[in-house]
């Protein structure tokens, strides 16, 4: 049997998230059209016959971190390299590369690893713009192979499965044949949650909040009742969540419970809460 960790590396929004999911083939990770949507080194668990291959999702590389989110964010990166089988360094040929790859290009060649140049979202027409570009970074950064997928459609994610498994060391199985994360059900929902904020909340808002689910609790008559807190650094910024006559934190509930109730087929009660702390980064 193979085993082992491959670290899934990469700016902001090129898809590590999604590609994530779709390897492990259900939803683990959250995913938004907006940056830093990913804040900490989840794990998806895929186990085939061949074994069994955990994914590390890391938070996006970004450039010159000022604030202390971004900071932090960016030692989780720093971490998620070490210990590791197999490196996927994904790329989006939709944009032009970014400043702020260059660095971790270098540390990337560094490793003895082996490691792979994914580019991901094939399917979008504007992916034709920088794809040779792209495909020349594979003799320019020692990578040994680039793979061409597309996480949202799954094309060519049979071969991206093959060669990882080909390149993991032989090795029991890390977690339980199973088990397809490391999060607890608490952080999952808590995610959940936040994907929905992200989702509906503009400019800054996003980064401004944290979610804590307080207590998960079955109740007789059969439904989950679920009771979080969304965090937020500012007065006005919650205001902003709750919205005119508490409109937004209800569309924000309603959204999280329509996707719950159709994953677990079951009836959903959720309270949620906004508060104000302004070191909620401090706790992450
Ligand atoms: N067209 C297309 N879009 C994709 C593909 N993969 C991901 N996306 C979209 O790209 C956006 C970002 O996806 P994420 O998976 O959240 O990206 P990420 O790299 O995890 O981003 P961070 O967590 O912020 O670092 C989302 O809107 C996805 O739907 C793909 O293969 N094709
Ligand atoms: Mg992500």
């Amino acid at each position: 049997m193979k085993s082992g960790f491959v670290v899934m590396i990469g700016r902001s929004n090129v898809g590590k998230s999604t590609l994530l999911n779709a390897l492990v083939g259900t939803k683990v990770a959250i995913t938004t059209p907006k940056p830093q949507t990913t804040r900490q080194p989840l794990q998806g668990v895929l186990t085939s016959d061949e074994g069994q291959a955990v994914f590390v999702d890391t938070p996006g590389i970004m450039q010159k971190a000022k604030d202390e989110l971004t900071k932090k964010l960016m030692r989780y990166v720093h971490d998620s390299l070490q210990d590791i089988d197999v490196i996927l360094y994904v790329v989006d040929p939709t944009r032009a590369i970014g400043s702020e790859e260059k660095q971790t290009l270098k540390l990337i060649e560094l490793s003895t690893k082996p490691k792979l140049l994914v580019i991901n979202k094939i399917d979008n027409k504007k992916s034709k713009r920088y794809l040779e570009f792209y495909r020349d970074l594979v003799d320019q950064h020692g990578f040994d192979e680039a793979i061409e997928v597309s996480a949202l459609n799954g094309s060519n994610l049979d071969r991206l499965k093959r060669w990882i498994f080909n390149e993991l060391p032989e090795g029991e199985f890390l977690y339980p044949a199973h088990q397809v994360s490391n999060i607890s059900k608490e952080e999952q929902l808590s995610e959940l949650i936040r994907e929905k904020l992200f989702l509906r909340l503009r400019d800054e808002v996003p980064y401004t909040v944290h979610v804590v689910v307080d207590e998960i609790e079955e109740r007789k008559s059969g439904t989950l009742y679920i009771s979080a807190t969304i965090f937020t650094t500012e007065e006005r910024y919650k205001r902003m969540i709750i919205g005119k006559g508490g409109r937004g934190i209800k569309e924000i509930g309603q959204a999280t419970r329509n996707e719950l109730e159709t994953v677990t087929q079951r009836k959903i009660y959720l309270e949620l809460n906004v508060e104000v702390d302004k070191h909620w980064v401090d706790r992450i």
